[in-house]
């Protein structure tokens, strides 16, 4: 029976994939690497670090470990700031009716996000009051396809895998969800999330009803 739900966050809840966009473009131009959507789009749902080193492998560049350090903190300060232009009008169409629904019926609710930024970026949106617990890139170390983060929001919601929907945007979260024997809604085209257990285009077709008439026991 599913009593739980755990949602990613970038291009689940809201799209912070431009603000990621941006602020690794300008690193990249400063830097003289080459970087530009299609390179971006690999980017989506794994961490901070593993992204700089793909940008990096692209270019055929290798760096000591105090320079990936120093280069992935500049990136992140012009993220932080560029987070600061985000407002409760920027959840994604129907995200916002799904956690409210969600509230509503007593479901237990937690979010599993990469993101070491995640707290930010739910105070933005004025989202917090959504999440029972919120997991994110400080609360484990091992990154999607593992599926440690979502783990990390059944426990403590007090849930097993198996009563749990995992929302994910990422070929890799996806992964990562059903690595951990839990139930997974896919938000995108078929070839990137289409390995789900359900997935829809976009949120705004994610209903509370359209799960429950999917997941019904
Ligand atoms: P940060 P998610 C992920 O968020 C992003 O999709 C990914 O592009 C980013 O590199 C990662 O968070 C880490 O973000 O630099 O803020 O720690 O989709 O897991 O919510
Ligand atoms: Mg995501």
């Amino acid at each position: 029976m599913i009593k739980g739900f755990i949602f990613d966050l970038d291009g689940v809840i809201t799209d912070t994939a431009e603000q990621h966009f941006l602020a690794w473009k300008k690193l990249s131009d400063e830097m003289g690497w080459e970087f530009d959507r299609e390179v971006n789009e690999n980017l989506r749902g794994i961490s901070r670090m593993d992204s700089l080193r793909f940008i990096l492998d692209h270019n055929e560049i290798s760096l000591d470990d105090e320079t990936l350090v120093e280069l992935a903190t500049k990136k992140n300060v012009v993220y932080q700031d560029l987070l600061n232009d985000i407002t409760p009008e920027d959840f994604l169409p129907g995200a916002k009716e799904i956690l409210t629904h969600l509230r509503t019926e007593g479901f237990h609710v937690a979010l599993g996000s990469s993101s070491k930024n995640a707290q930010k970026v739910l105070e933005q949106l004025s989202a917090t009051g959504y999440f029972d617990v919120v997991g994110d890139g400080h609360s484990v170390t091992k990154s999607k396809p593992n599926p440690a983060i979502f783990l990390f929001g059944a426990e403590k919601l007090g849930l097993q895998p198996e009563e749990c929907i995992v929302f994910e945007d990422a070929e890799k979260g996806i992964d990562a969800a059903k690595n951990g024997g839990f139930y997974s809604v896919g938000i995108g085209p078929y070839e990137r999330v289409g390995h789900a257990h359900l997935r829809f285009d976009t949120m705004a077709e994610a209903t509370l009803f359209e799960i429950k008439s999917y997941f019904k026991d």
